[in-house]
């Protein structure tokens, strides 16, 4: 998409990036992964606490972004051309034997999840009044979508890093897009793109029963 992550400043750039991804039934990878950039960005300019967080994520895209410029990098053009390269090529542990543990499809698997989380959050923080806690939305959110696919360790240390999200007003504020009014805005329009993605990712990893890879 148009905006490098480097330069990446508000927001509704992570959004246009997911909103870039979406071609229309397939998810162009390269957009997918700047949009997860963007969002690790933000995730660390909430401070330290979130490291452990945003450091997994960048392990993330960084294999699939070793995929994109290695010698197969034309197959990982969207995620659907990545899954029917590696599912025709027996690159992913099906089986579930841990013989592939960094297949394409298991790495953005945890994405996808993780992508659950950050809907669910952001739909909450949207429709929340000013009094309205972040960490108690951020919780909510984990324990109804991504918490069920985390060890209690990783749980606990989610959970007790949210406990030191910055409050709305300054969540808001970090976002950088403007007034309340305008955040919620932003807000509207990255829940209905990032629902769109998950939904185009769930049914073709539905489709090729690929939902539990380990
Ligand atoms: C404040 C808004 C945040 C929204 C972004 C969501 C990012 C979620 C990343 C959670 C990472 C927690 C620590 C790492 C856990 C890994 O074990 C787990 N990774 C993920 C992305 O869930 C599973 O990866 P693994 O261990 O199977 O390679």
């Amino acid at each position: 998409c148009v905006h490098s992550a480097a330069v990446y400043r508000r927001s509704s750039e992570v959004v246009d990036c997911f909103k870039m991804s979406l071609s229309p039934n397939q998810i162009i990878l390269e957009h997918y992964l700047t949009g997860w950039r963007g969002l690790i960005k933000f995730i660390d300019s909430l401070g330290k606490l979130f490291g452990f967080i945003s450091s997994d994520a960048l392990k993330k895209v960084e294999i699939l972004v070793r995929f994109r410029n290695g010698d197969n990098g034309s197959e990982y053009t969207t995620v659907q051309s990545m899954v029917q390269f590696e599912l025709q090529n027996e690159l992913v542990d099906v089986n579930k034997t841990g013989i592939y543990p960094e297949s394409g499809c298991r790495t953005l698997l945890r994405l996808h999840r993780a992508l659950k989380w950050l809907e669910l959050f952001l739909d909450r923080l949207r429709t929340s009044t000013e009094d309205s806690k972040t960490s108690v939305m951020c919780t909510e959110a984990y324990n109804a979508s991504l918490a069920q696919h985390h060890p209690w360790l990783v749980k606990k240390a989610a959970l007790g890093a949210f406990r030191f999200l910055p409050q709305r007003s300054e969540f808001f504020k970090i976002m950088n897009v403007g007034p309340p009014e305008k955040v919620v805005a932003v807000l509207g329009e990255a829940v209905v793109l990032i629902s769109e993605v998950y939904r185009i990712t769930e049914e073709l990893y539905v489709k090729h029963n690929l939902l539990d890879l380990p």
